[in-house]
């Protein structure tokens, strides 16, 4: 079992989550946490009992971007040697769904990180930003790939440009956020949403994530052929044989991720 410093994990039934603990930084990602916090989703996504992997943070915002303070004596050398996007990269890797509850600020690399989350849920009042331009950086954990391939180029380049804050409202309307919650419910909707997952076959769900993953980047004909090596694939498992037996035998699927 790992010990981690700035993150707090904990495992309820099939659901992990994974609390970003620098609150009084406003969870401001420094290179360790980044780390720890792609080393749990590692951990969990092995873990048999664990389906649904939820990403949240503690205090008054889910993350107020990179350590600025951690980045300022950086050069590029530096950051070469370094190599700290290969642990941004491992995110690509997880296979169950990973689901974001976020609050406050989601600025910068914690909006890169929100975006790292197959389904997002805030709280209204949540503000999403990248203001890395008004720092004179850019995003460099794949902020303006993912989000240009969630909203498009022309908003993108706004929001990346500007650097305004999004509201939740906004967001939903651009399809970055999959629900606006009010902020007293934001875990109690998340678990909810989590748990009817949980009881969905835990193999469709990953082999559904990996093909949706690729049709992002493959064109049509190529995912299409993916896809159904995918489809031949869940014919193998016993989840299939159970899922259409208890249609047959009107009666509920028990799955069990096999
Ligand atoms: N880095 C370091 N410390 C931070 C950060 C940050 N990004 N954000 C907030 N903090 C600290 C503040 O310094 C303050 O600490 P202290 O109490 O010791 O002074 C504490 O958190 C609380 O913050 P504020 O007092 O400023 O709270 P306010 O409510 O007044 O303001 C804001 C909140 C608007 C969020 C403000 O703190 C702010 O503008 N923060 C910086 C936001 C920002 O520019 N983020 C982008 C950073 S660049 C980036 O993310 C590049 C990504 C590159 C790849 C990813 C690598 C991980």
């Amino acid at each position: 079992m790992y010990s981690f410093e700035f993150i707090e994990t904990t495992v309820k039934g099939n659901i992990a989550v994974i609390e970003l603990n620098r609150p009084r930084q406003l969870n401001s990602l420094n290179r360790k946490m980044v780390c720890e916090i792609v080393t749990a989703m590692e951990m969990f996504d092995r873990e048999e009992e664990v389906r649904i992997i939820v990403l949240t943070g503690k205090g008054r915002s889910f993350s107020a971007g990179a350590d600025i303070d951690e980045m300022t004596g950086d050069d590029p050398v530096s950051l070469e040697l370094l190599n700290q996007f290969a642990d941004w990269d491992r995110f690509t890797l997880i296979k169950k769904p990973i689901i974001g509850a976020v609050k406050g600020f989601v600025l910068g690399g914690g909006f890169e990180l929100a975006l790292c989350c197959d389904i997002l849920i805030a709280a209204s009042g949540t503000e999403f930003s990248f203001p890395e331009a008004g720092l004179g950086v850019m995003p460099g954990a794949g902020g303006t790939q993912r989000l240009t391939k969630l909203v498009g180029r022309t908003k993108a380049l706004e929001w990346l440009w500007t650097g305004e804050r999004i509201s939740a409202e906004t967001a939903l309307k651009h399809g970055v956020i999959n629900k606006v919650v009010a902020p007293e419910l934001l875990m109690e909707e998340t678990l909810k949403f989590a748990n009817r997952l949980a009881k969905q076959p835990p193999l469709s769900l990953r082999l559904i994530k990996d093909s949706v993953n690729k049709a992002v980047d493959y064109p049509l004909y190529e995912g299409m052929q993916y896809e159904r090596k995918n489809f031949y694939l869940l014919f193998a498992s016993q989840d299939q044989k159970e899922g259409m037996s208890a249609f047959v035998e009107k009666r509920r699927p028990d799955y069990q991720g096999k």
